[in-house]
């Protein structure tokens, strides 16, 4: 099949789940078309039929504001007509979805496009429900051809919140479990904790609803019981904030921020637990791949947190904010090395049983193949 997939190119869940469902389907035999305005963050290798359209944005005075939305639909629909374009995958509704739809009536009279769009977290739950953006949302998931996200709780959160009535499929986040898997004695763990303390592990965007402070917050708790060291992983609005916190707290030499980092199984492989206190997170696949690096997790209870950390097996799940709870869950953790092992291995059991990449990725294409052939039917029986 030939594919064209539109997502955010930076270093958010989407744009990974988009760019490794790509590579994915390049490595299965696909020709794939990724269109956005930069190169994908993960898009580190062009293995298979792999191309890389970039949108290019005009600069005309009387242009305020850049006008991506329609830049990205005229992208789509030359790529799409160039490149014979079967299906077109966006991720995050806003403005992928809506940029698609119009490259679809464009092309209407000469090729069908079918359009899936796969909603993602904060397209639906958060900006999506601003009045500017509202109507639009609605009206994209409601033309889209098919629908997917990326969790029960999403799903049921676009049926309510938008008064959705057509089928949503959820397709879970996935994870490459040959990639993510725990590799032992790592010269990165004895570096950050040379005495042989524990490590945990925080890995985001660092904007507000991931809660960061509520990260080293618990942290602070957990360290006056447990000899160990906190990393956190990734860059954003919070993050000036957050080492302020840790400084004010007494933590600089026990907390290691590492920025924006590529080499995450070797992190969370070096990891002996995640946290992950958000206040909003519809699937949450950082902590999949802490799972599949057979790292447990302690959570907040929100979203679709709990359809992935199962509480008392795979790790723990509490109340949002609640930071001495959490807390106390992880001294339970890491105090008790029967129980970790226990859980460690639960983890990854999970996630290579039911969100490994050569689980889910067939999904898609059955529902690509699905859709195609619905485009082939004749007129008249559509
Ligand atoms: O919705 C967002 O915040 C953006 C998006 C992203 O690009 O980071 O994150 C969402 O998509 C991920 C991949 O499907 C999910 O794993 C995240 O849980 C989800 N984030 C939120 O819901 C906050």
């Amino acid at each position: 099949m030939k594919i064209g997939i539109t997502c955010y190119p930076t270093y958010g869940g989407s744009g990974v789940v988009a760019t490794e469902l790509g590579k994915a389907l390049a490595k299965r035999g696909h020709q794939v078309h990724f269109i956005s305005y930069a190169l994908p963050a993960r898009l580190d290798s062009m293995a298979g039929d792999i191309f890389y359209h970039e949108v290019e944005m005009s600069q005309y005075p009387l242009f305020d504001f850049p006008l991506y939305t329609d830049s990205l639909a005229s992208k789509m629909v030359d790529v799409a007509k160039y490149h014979d374009l079967d299906i077109l995958h966006v991720h995050y509704a806003i403005p992928h979805a809506t940029s698609a739809l119009i490259a679809k009536q464009i092309l209407a009279p000469t090729k069908e496009l079918k359009v899936i769009t796969t909603l993602h977290g904060t397209d639906v739950t958060l900006v999506g429900l601003e009045p500017s953006f509202l109507p639009l949302v609605k009206f994209s998931i409601e033309q889209s051809d098919y629908v997917t996200s990326v969790s029960r709780f999403l799903q049921m959160k676009t049926y309510t919140m938008y008064n959705i009535e057509r089928e949503i499929q959820v397709i879970p986040n996935f994870v490459d479990t040959e990639l993510y898997v725990r590799k032992e004695n790592l010269p990165f763990r004895k570096r950050i904790a040379s005495n042989g303390e524990k490590i945990i592990v925080h890995v985001s965007n660092f904007r507000a609803v991931k809660r960061v402070p509520d990260v080293i917050r618990v942290f602070e708790i957990v360290r006056k019981s447990i000899p160990s060291k906190l990393i956190l992983a990734g860059d954003g609005p919070d993050r000036t904030e957050s080492e302020r916190l840790a400084r004010e707290l007494g933590l600089q030499e026990e907390v290691r921020f590492l920025g924006k980092q590529t080499h995450l199984p070797e992190i969370l492989s070096a990891s002996d637990l995640m946290l992950m206190p958000s206040q909003s997170e519809s699937f949450g696949l950082s902590a999949l791949e802490a799972m599949s690096c057979s790292v447990p997790v302690v959570s907040s209870s929100t979203g679709g947190l709990p359809e992935l950390v199962v509480h008392g097996e795979t790790g723990y799940i509490a109340e949002l904010g609640d930071v001495q709870r959490m807390a106390k869950y992880a001294i339970e953790l890491l105090s008790d090395d029967r129980r970790w092992e226990m859980f460690s291995q639960n983890a990854r059991k999970r996630a290579v049983e039911r969100f490994n990449v050569d689980e889910i990725v067939p999904v898609y294409e059955r529902l690509y193949e699905e859709a195609i052939s619905e485009a082939k039917l004749p007129l008249s029986v559509k």
